[in-house]
């Protein structure tokens, strides 16, 4: 698409804030574009309605330097524009944010030197609540069983020196260590990252770092700190120069800035010994527990989403809303959504999926976010249990149907397909995971056969039960040897054609 073809000028609606926060009582590790635009949304809200003692100190604690020096520099303040529409945009200024710290190292190898103030700021008696969107990867636990990653070297290192923590469980522990030590309540901990069970995967982790360095603690921590679950809801494409220009030409020259699209949904577990804003008063559901919500948000949202990003990309498309719009990709979906997916949740009556399913491809095709496929692709070797092979396995325990799992298998070997980097003009793009190096030692086998069977037997994210499953493990790879022979589009449309 020509960037200039998105220059039309919306709507434009501006809200301006006019309240400050006057203390910090939140710390959020994970100064990224969803924080902006989701939690600190709701947040600033509250502290427009009085509530000022919710604040929040926004740290980075690895990767982005530069945005904690921008907000830092502009008092904190940034625009985040809402698009329901190419037509129509919101413009508010938010302000929630009170302070922000970098302790990461920079692309430059410079390490941020504000691990004391953050660590000082964790331990003041003023915060009450630990945010997190550290993406799936910064807990450092096994996908498949949650298991602490103890020889990840991020967290050995981490064991090495606890007084200096670099990873978010190793923040926290040290961070609850001197709290417990001065005799403070412990703050609870809510992660906003999307994972099934969040608190409670954050809760291991944070455990099993602690038991190795002081059983009291770990146990202290197991039982006083409080760590909710949440589901968190709204699309929110990383930045570009693109998105940038386009904010140019409605009078929003921000390097801050962020777009996002007008829908926001926010579930959490009601569980904060210490207190916490209203935000109920803002249209966050506050809720006894919250996984149904959860794993239908992750297994039929963010499942589409990453069918759409291993499949997209090697059809010649670039976003979201151009792959949700192409005829194909349209009929994976909905089987993926309604077949596979939804016959795995158990909601309460008044959720309709079909509606939710509705809804999800209108949202999908708003072209007015540049939601680029890539970007979702990221990680896959982290979000695949969850959003896909977790549900697969429950459906084909449910199903006699040969074809059961038919999309399911088709997403998998085109991730498979994904993981190789070279598009099918031969072009290179980087696949960036976590277990990029397993996963290019995996593609080095001659037959595709080979190439499915060692990516299937990495049992961090396989379940050698699913995987041996005929429906599944075989299926797979006849997909991928499909989609290596013809193509991505001629293998999907005679795999869709075949059931
Ligand atoms: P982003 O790329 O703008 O920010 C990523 C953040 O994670 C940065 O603050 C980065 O420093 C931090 N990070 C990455 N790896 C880390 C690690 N190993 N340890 C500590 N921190 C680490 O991404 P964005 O959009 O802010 O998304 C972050 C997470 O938020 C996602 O992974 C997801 O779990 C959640 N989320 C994002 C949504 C979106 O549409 N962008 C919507 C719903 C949830
Ligand atoms: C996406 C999500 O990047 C991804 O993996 O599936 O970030 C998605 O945009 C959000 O979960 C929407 O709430």
């Amino acid at each position: 698409m020509n960037p200039s073809d998105t220059h039309e000028t919306p709507d434009v609606v501006r809200i301006a804030s006019h309240d400050a926060p006057e203390r910090i009582g939140i710390v959020h590790l994970g100064l990224g574009a969803f924080h902006r635009a989701h939690q600190a949304q709701v947040v600033a809200q509250c502290i427009a309605r009085g509530e000022r003692a919710w604040g929040i100190c926004s740290v980075n604690i690895r990767g982005n330097r530069a945005l904690v020096d921008i907000l830092r520099n502009q008092g904190f303040r940034y625009y985040l524009a809402e698009y329901t529409d190419r037509a129509h945009v919101t413009l508010r200024e938010i302000r929630a944010i009170s302070e922000t710290l970098f302790t990461g190292t920079d692309p430059q190898g410079q390490r941020g030197e504000d691990l004391p103030a953050l660590l000082a700021r964790l331990s003041h008696v003023d915060t009450r609540i630990v945010t997190l969107t550290v993406t799936e990867k910064g807990y450092y636990l096994s996908s498949s069983e949650g298991a602490l990653l103890v020889d990840d070297p991020a967290i050995a290192a981490d064991i090495a020196h606890f007084e200096a923590p670099r990873t978010a469980p190793g923040i926290l522990v040290e961070a609850l260590a001197r709290r417990r030590q001065a005799g403070l309540p412990p703050f609870t901990v809510l992660s906003c990252d999307n994972m099934p069970d969040n608190g409670e995967r954050t809760r291991r982790a944070v455990v099993a770092l602690a038991e190795r360095r002081d059983a009291a603690l770990a146990e202290w921590i197991d039982t006083e700190v409080a760590f909710p679950s949440s589901m968190v809801d709204r699309i929110v494409p990383a930045m570009d120069e693109e998105a940038f220009a386009r904010l140019q030409a409605i009078g929003c020259d921000d390097p801050a800035a962020v777009v996002s699209e007008a829908f926001l949904q926010w579930v959490i577990e009601d569980h904060f010994p210490q207190g916490r804003p209203d935000w109920g008063q803002h249209g966050v559901e506050m809720v006894e527990d919250v996984a149904p919500f959860e794993t239908m948000k992750l297994r039929m949202l963010n499942g589409a989403h990453s069918l759409l990003a291993y499949t997209g990309p090697l059809m010649g498309l670039e976003t979201v809303a151009e792959a949700v719009t192409d005829p194909l990709l349209q009929r994976l979906l909905r089987r993926y959504m309604l077949e596979e997916a939804a016959p795995t949740l158990s909601m309460p009556e008044s959720i309709s999926l079909d509606n939710y399913a509705d809804a999800l491809m209108s949202r999908f095709a708003n072209d007015s976010l540049r939601h680029r496929l890539h970007q979702i692709a990221m990680d896959g070797s982290q979000k695949l249990p969850q959003r896909w092979l977790r549900g697969g396995e429950e459906r084909l325990a449910a199903s006699h149907d040969e074809q059961a799992l038919s999309a399911t298998v088709f997403g998998v070997a085109a991730w498979i397909r994904y993981t190789r980097g070279v598009d099918e003009q031969g072009r290179a793009y980087p696949v960036s995971d976590p277990m990029a190096d397993r996963l290019a030692q995996c593609h080095d086998h001659a037959r595709s056969v080979d190439r499915a069977a060692a990516i299937m037997g990495i049992e961090a994210i396989f379940s050698p039960s699913l995987v041996s499953a005929p429906r599944f493990g075989e299926q797979v790879q006849q997909a991928l040897a499909s989609i290596e022979q013809l193509g991505m589009r001629a293998a999907l449309e005679q795999h869709l054609a075949s059931v």
